[in-house]
């Protein structure tokens, strides 16, 4: 018999410990915000933004038809990315469910023409690449009346009955989500929530939900986006289009709720998460491996966003920018998998990684011509390019300064690597 409460404090079981491993040297993982939002092309807060009323918002399902959506050719273009994991929007904040969900009739099998269940598709397609799968899963809700009083968004929105509050019945409804969502759709490694800064004093029962999700999958991983220090019961620390702790959102996690889980931050490819038709921030492909190769500088994962069309299509661009960084990873993936950070803080010039005695030095700034690095602890008895062809000129300095001398006609216009090796 087990107890509905969480153990305190929690202990994560053998298979959860491992899977964290996992997700420690993982480093890239593909995010997906898809969903009946995608139809507006407005980003996926668009009901709340452009204050759509929720008899309105019910005509998107009507228009949810992705008759070029195929799980398959998805799951090839993450896998041809390098990424090891992907983390799908199950539900976002506008409630509805994209998959068969018993819970409530707001989802994709019952209120749109397409009628299949696009997270069976998708995991079956991811795991057959051996892509591990994550679900994102919003704790705020635009739609439900049990969801109220309102949190600090989605007051504009017209048609919610304020009598009908009833926390109880929100909290017990996302339980049945979440047991279905870990019930019908085999091993799923990680749970991505989302929203608790809506209602940061709120009573959400993460000792009773977290327990709930450890007792079905007690390797699925937990995180949560609410911008605090790790809670009771999670597994990793994600921080949103934000390097751990620098908080340049003003919203994110700033260095003191930097915890000792696993790291992960998310970002854009585009402007937004979901679909934007006028999207004019498209992030070039040095843009996103810097993010990749600074992320793991901090020995975070990166979760690299795309926004697919309404008509299952992901951008011919975003396409591009994962397998960019799969041809790159092919060749500096050892900079990077399995690597260990965050012992010299990265810079928009370089950033650092390691892994037994050899340390990449990846040097983003290509104008530079010698590279000075503060507090490095470590003394090392070489420098070379990366395939070990050319020796570099270096120095290590009183107050633990490095200065290593940049190759001439050694280019790589995105992130040119250099491997030290520590004594
Ligand atoms: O799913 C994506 C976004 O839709 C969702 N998280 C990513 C992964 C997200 N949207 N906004 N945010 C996260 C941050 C929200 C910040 C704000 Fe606020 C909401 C700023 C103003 C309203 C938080 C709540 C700070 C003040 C009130």
């Amino acid at each position: 018999v087990f107890s509905l409460k969480a153990q305190s404090p929690y202990v994560p079981t053998a298979e959860n410990l491992e899977n964290r491993a996992w997700f420690d040297q993982a480093k890239l993982g593909v995010f997906i915000h898809w969903g009946v939002y995608s139809v507006m092309g407005d980003g996926e807060w668009v009901m709340n933004n452009q204050n759509m009323g929720l008899a309105e918002y019910a005509l998107l399902p009507k228009f949810f038809n992705p008759i070029d959506f195929d799980a398959k050719k998805w799951a090839s273009l993450f896998k041809s990315s390098g990424a090891q994991y992907i983390t799908f929007t199950t539900r976002h904040h506008d409630s509805f469910a994209m998959w068969d969900s018993k819970a409530s009739d707001y989802n994709v099998v019952q209120a749109t023409p397409f009628k299949k269940d696009i997270v069976k598709e998708l995991v079956e397609a991811c795991r057959a690449e051996g892509i591990k799968v994550m679900f994102y899963y919003s704790l705020l809700d635009w739609k439900r009346d049990d969801y109220l009083p309102y949190g600090r968004t989605g007051r504009g929105i017209a048609g919610r009955d304020e009598s009908k509050a009833d926390w109880g019945r929100y909290i017990q409804f996302m339980k049945d989500q979440l047991t279905e969502l870990l019930t019908n759709y085999g091993r799923i490694d990680g749970i991505w929530f989302d929203g608790d800064w809506d209602k940061p004093d709120a009573d959400w029962r993460y000792d009773e939900i977290y327990s709930l999700i450890h007792r079905l999958q007690p390797q699925c991983l937990i995180g949560n986006n609410h911008h605090l220090a790790p809670k009771e019961g999670e597994d990793f620390q994600m921080f949103e289009r934000d390097l751990p702790g620098e908080n340049v959102t003003g919203y994110g996690t700033d260095a003191a709720h930097v915890g000792g889980l696993p790291k992960e931050v998310c970002g854009t490819i585009a402007g937004s998460w979901g679909f934007d038709i006028k999207d004019r921030k498209q992030k070039s492909f040095k843009e996103v491996l810097s993010y990749l190769v600074k992320a793991a500088g901090y020995g975070s994962n990166l979760l690299l966003n795309v926004g697919p069309m309404p008509n299952g299509e992901i951008q011919d661009y975003q396409q591009d920018r994962l397998r960019q960084l799969g041809e790159w990873l092919k060749v500096y993936g050892e900079s990077i998998y399995g690597t260990e950070g965050g012992f010299v803080k990265p810079t928009d010039d370089y950033a650092l990684t390691k892994k037994g005695n050899t340390v990449y030095l990846h040097i983003l700034n290509k104008e530079m011509k010698t590279v000075i690095i503060p507090e490095v602890k470590f003394k090392i008895s070489s420098a070379t390019t990366f395939d070990g062809g050319k020796k570099l000129t270096y120095h290590q300095l009183e107050k633990d300064l490095l200065v290593v001398q940049i190759p001439e006609n050694v280019t790589d216009e995105n992130d040119l690597v250099l491997k030290l090796t520590v004594k």
